[in-house]
């Protein structure tokens, strides 16, 4: 098997508690991700991401983990699993495991020995610091709210957390937990995983003392004993997701000499629709100019001596289309839009389930309906901080996690055929809508669109290895860019708004391309020189 195999390959996400029900409980599981492969296979992936499905107790839908080598029993079992990437062997398709090793559950074995007492053999597997109940050692927060320090009078120490109050943060400077860690990889790799993605890499290697949790000074240093350890021993997709990324940082994640990962999620771009310095629900229109730049960087930065991940959506990300696009009047055109102008990019494109259907954001407008940990930590601090009720919900409506989790929508059958019993969240009323049945059945839709845009991609080397040139710097509604080599030039050019745009960049190539072939287009009538809402091309010469 090709080491690089990844690079070609498109990645769908799977976000395992909404994607389909087997059993009529409400909550997704592995057994409706089996019957849902021939739909995965229609698309044209090559591999699943699945979010976590180990034991939990599931504070934070799985990012808190009690057993690394154990499904946790709402997804089924351990056998379901080995029968998942079984099944999906068949099919070309391989599967990648979410690692958070960043930290796990506070009902991890490891955890409940650590807080017996300090001379515990586990006691070192976490971060911990003396003080005095009620005198924190310091005054860093969680993310997901309060200190990061808890207390435990068993021990009279503190334990460090960055996200909720059960997901005790791992301590990565101890060889033992790190040993222990590879033998659980490498058991997964045994049991034929095709790849891992890596939660919150950039944060294992903290300082709480000097209140460094990104990037810290042994983080690239773990990263390669860890990849030396493990990754390498097989031809897997690895991806870290770093925050914290710039693109030096990403050329040593992705270094093509394989020491560290295939490549990293960073999050640059989808930081373009917030007010500067402040938190993502500090809500701003989109700065398209802006988030130009930051592909330039991107695309030239890592060109031959990185890789790039591709992604508008995933779990924690509200839907592309409600955010940046139209999911009104033009939901089927500016989805299309949007998927053309990311999978026309050089890197390896993930899609979040859903997104190949245009799924939007579901629009709660009470926040009983929301389910996420973040959602309602936000929700009280936002009320104690004296935010009023419809401002809150405007922004949990614009970036909420719950937009993403809401249960895919497979037809308009009740539930949208994800359960037949009551979802643990609320499926998005417009199912009767928008559906994979009625998409699969109509040859315009947003799912044939992204079909054809994989099989392009496979078809086209010039995907893979061209060169990045953004056109048109300023212009404030076309995005447009070539890519180039020695051989051929594809031209991506898309409106990026609901107004008709001068697509003058457009002509120009064509005028000096004048043989060029139209690959993919989001309207059924030829392009002319004023690109309609939202409308997307692919030339290439
Ligand atoms: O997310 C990392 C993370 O920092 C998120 O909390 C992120 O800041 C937030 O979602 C943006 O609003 C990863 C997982 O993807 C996320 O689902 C987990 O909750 C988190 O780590 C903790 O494991
Ligand atoms: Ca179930």
């Amino acid at each position: 098997m090709k080491k690089d195999w990844w690079k070609d390959a498109v990645i769908y996400q799977i976000y395992p508690r909404s994607f389909q029900d087997s059993n009529g409980d409400g909550i997704g599981d592995l057994q409706g991700i089996i019957k849902r492969l021939p739909y995965l296979e229609k698309l044209g992936i090559d591999a699943v991401w699945l979010s976590p499905v180990y034991r939990s107790p599931m504070d934070d839908n799985g990012y808190d983990i009690s057993d690394y080598q154990d499904i946790d029993p709402i997804f089924g079992t351990l056998a379901d699993m080995e029968e998942l990437i079984a099944e999906a062997k068949k099919r070309n398709i391989r599967i990648i495991m979410d690692l958070v090793l960043n930290h796990s559950s506070d009902e991890h074995r490891w955890f409940l020995e650590a807080k017996k007492s300090k001379d515990n053999p586990y006691h070192d597997y976490y971060v911990w610091r003396d003080g005095k109940e009620g005198e924190l050692p310091n005054d860093m927060k969680a993310c997901f709210g309060g200190s990061c320090w808890e207390w435990v009078p068993e021990v009279g120490q503190y334990y460090f957390h960055q996200f909720s109050v059960k997901q005790p943060d791992l301590n990565w400077e101890n060889p033992k937990l790190r040993q222990e860690i590879y033998n659980m990889i490498l058991w997964w790799m045994d049991k034929g995983v095709g790849g891992f993605r890596l939660d919150v890499i950039d944060q294992i290697a903290k300082e709480p003392d000097q209140k460094i949790t990104q990037n810290g000074p042994r983080l690239h240093e773990f990263i390669r004993e860890l990849s030396r350890e493990t990754f390498q021993k097989g031809a897997l997709i690895t991806v870290g997701e770093a925050w914290g990324a710039d693109v030096e940082r990403a050329k040593l994640y992705s270094n093509p000499d394989g020491s560290e990962f295939s490549m990293v999620f960073q999050f640059e771009h989808i930081h373009m629709d917030q007010l500067p310095g402040k938190e993502k629900w500090d809500l701003s229109p989109l700065r398209l100019v802006d988030l130009k730049q930051v592909y330039k960087k991107w695309q030239t930065g890592l060109y031959n001596c990185g890789w790039n991940s591709l992604f508008w959506n995933n779990h924690d990300l509200p839907r592309i289309v409600s955010r940046w696009g139209n999911d009104k009047e033009y939901r089927v055109e500016s989805a299309k839009m949007l998927a053309t102008v990311l999978h026309g990019m050089q890197g390896t494109p993930y899609i979040y389930e859903g997104e190949e259907l245009g799924m939007t954001n579901v629009g709660f407008t009470d926040i009983s309906q929301y389910r996420d940990i973040e959602t309602m930590n936000m929700y009280r601090e936002r009320k104690a901080a004296g935010y009023s009720e419809a401002e809150i919900l405007k922004s949990l409506q614009a970036k909420s996690r719950d937009n993403g989790r809401t249960p895919m929508q497979w037809s308009d059958e009740e539930n949208a055929g994800f359960t037949t019993g009551t979802p643990w969240i609320s499926v998005n009323s417009n199912y009767h809508e928008i559906n994979a049945e009625k998409e699969l059945a109509d040859s315009d839709s947003v799912f044939c669109y992204y079909q054809k845009l994989i099989r392009l991609r496979k078809e086209n080397r010039i995907f893979l290895d061209g060169a990045f040139t953004l056109l048109a710097e300023q212009d404030q509604q076309i995005f447009a860019y070539t890519r180039t080599d020695e051989t051929e030039e594809l031209l991506v050019c898309a409106n990026f708004t609901k107004d008709p745009a001068d697509a003058g960049v457009m002509e120009a190539w064509k005028q000096a391309h004048p043989n060029a072939e139209l690959l993919i287009h989001n309207y059924k009538e030829a392009p002319g020189s004023t690109l309609r809402p939202y409308e997307a091309v692919i030339y290439r010469a």
